[in-house]
C-alpha cells in the first residue's frame, strides 16, 4: 500500500476537516504544505488544474475535494468507520449544508475583518472565490451582526444535537463531527469574536475538547518534489468503469473536462470511473506521467470534449 499524502496548509479549515478524519481513523500520513493562493506549480501537475485545498495523493491516484477524500479514506481504511451511527445518507446531506450555507456564513465573518500577515492578493482571490461580485470587506462588516445571529441559530442546532451524546453520531466520533468541527475551529481561530461567541454553547465547548484529544493521526513532512516523484514512480489504480445507469451516457475512455465554480480550470482526461458519487479521469502529465484524478459528482460539472 502506498503512503497517504495530504497537500494542504495548516490554517486551511477544509483541511482541518480531513485532518480530523485522519485522526478518527488514526492513520499515518505525509504532509506537503502548498501555497495558499495560486500559482501552485507543484500541485497542478498532479491535479491537472484543480486548485482548491486540500488534495490527497496515494501513489499516482489524486483525490480532489474533501468530499471525495473522505469517501476514499472510508473505502481504503474502513475501520474505525466514519459512520459510527450507520447514518451514511444523512451525513453527506448534512455535509452539503455545512460546506455551503454555514461555511459561507463563517467566511463572511472572517472576511469582514482586517487580516494582517496574509500573502499579497489573498483577499482578492478569496472574495472572487466565495462571495458575489460587488461584496467588500465593508459590506460584510455592515452585515456582521446579522451573520453572527445566523451562525448563532446554526450553532444552537449543533449544541442541541450534542445534549445527550459525546459525538454527533453517538458515542464514537465520525464524519459529522469532522464536518462540524472544522467550522467551529475556523470560527474560533480566525474570527476575532469567535472565542467569546462560542462561550454560550456548553455542549459544543465540551465536544471541542473531545475532538482535539483525537488529534490528526501520525503526520510526517515530505517535500512537494518528493510527492511528485512518488506519483511519477507509481501507476494509478484501474478505474471502476462507467455506471450503465448514469444519465449522462458517457462511454469509458471518453475525453471529458471537469470543473466547478470555485475551481474553473478544467481537469481533462479519459474517463475511467463514473458512478453516482465519483468521476475519475486518467491523464498524462509531462512531469508525473500517468495519474488518475478523482472528483465528486455533486458540485462539479462534466463536459464531453
Ligand atoms: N469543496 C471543496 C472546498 C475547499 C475549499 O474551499 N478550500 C479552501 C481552503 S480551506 C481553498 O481551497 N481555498 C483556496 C486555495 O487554497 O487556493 C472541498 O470540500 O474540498
Amino acid at each position: 500500500m502506498n503512503d497517504l499524502i495530504l497537500h494542504h496548509y495548516p490554517p486551511s479549515p477544509v483541511s482541518e476537516k480531513v485532518r480530523v478524519a485522519l485522526g478518527v481513523k488514526n492513520l499515518s500520513w505525509q504532509s506537503v504544505v502548498i501555497p495558499r493562493i495560486p500559482p501552485k506549480p507543484k500541485l497542478i501537475p498532479l491535479t491537472g488544474g484543480f486548485r482548491l485545498t486540500p488534495v490527497m495523493q496515494i501513489g499516482a491516484d489524486i483525490y480532489c475535494d474533501s468530499q471525495c477524500i473522505l469517501r476514499e479514506l472510508e473505502r481504503r481504511f474502513p475501520q474505525p468507520t466514519l459512520f459510527p451511527g450507520g447514518d451514511r445518507g444523512p451525513v453527506w446531506g448534512l455535509g452539503r449544508w455545512l460546506d455551503g450555507e454555514v461555511f459561507t456564513n463563517v467566511l463572511a465573518l472572517v472576511f469582514a475583518e482586517d487580516m494582517p500577515g496574509l500573502p499579497e492578493g489573498f483577499a482578492e482571490d478569496r472574495f472572487s472565490l466565495y462571495f458575489n461580485p460587488g461584496e467588500t470587506k465593508d459590506s460584510l462588516a455592515d452585515r456582521l451582526p446579522e451573520n453572527l445571529a445566523l451562525l448563532r441559530s446554526q450553532m444552537s442546532w449543533v449544541d442541541n444535537m450534542l445534549a445527550d451524546r459525546s459525538f454527533l453520531s453517538g458515542e464514537a466520533p465520525g464524519m459529522s463531527d469532522a464536518y462540524v468541527y472544522y467550522l467551529v475551529w475556523f470560527t474560533r481561530e480566525r474570527f476575532s469574536g469567535g472565542p467569546s461567541f462560542l462561550q454560550e454553547f456548553e455542549n459544543i465547548l465540551n465536544w471541542e475538547m473531545r475532538i482535539k484529544e483525537i488529534g490528526h493521526g501520525q503526520m510526517s513532512d515530505i517535500s512537494a518534489d518528493d510527492a511528485l516523484e512518488i506519483a511519477r514512480r507509481n501507476k494509478p489504480e484501474a478505474g471502476q468503469g462507467v455506471d450503465v445507469m448514469d444519465p449522462m451516457d458517457l462511454g469509458r475512455n471518453a475525453v471529458v473536462a471537469i470543473s466547478s465554480k470555485q475551481s474553473p480550470d478544467e481537469v481533462v482526461g479519459n474517463l475511467i470511473t463514473l458512478s453516482a458519487n465519483e468521476v475519475t479521469v486518467l491523464r498524462e502529465d509531462s512531469k508525473v506521467g500517468s495519474v488518475a484524478v478523482h472528483l465528486p459528482r455533486v458540485g462539479y460539472h462534466i463536459r464531453e470534449v
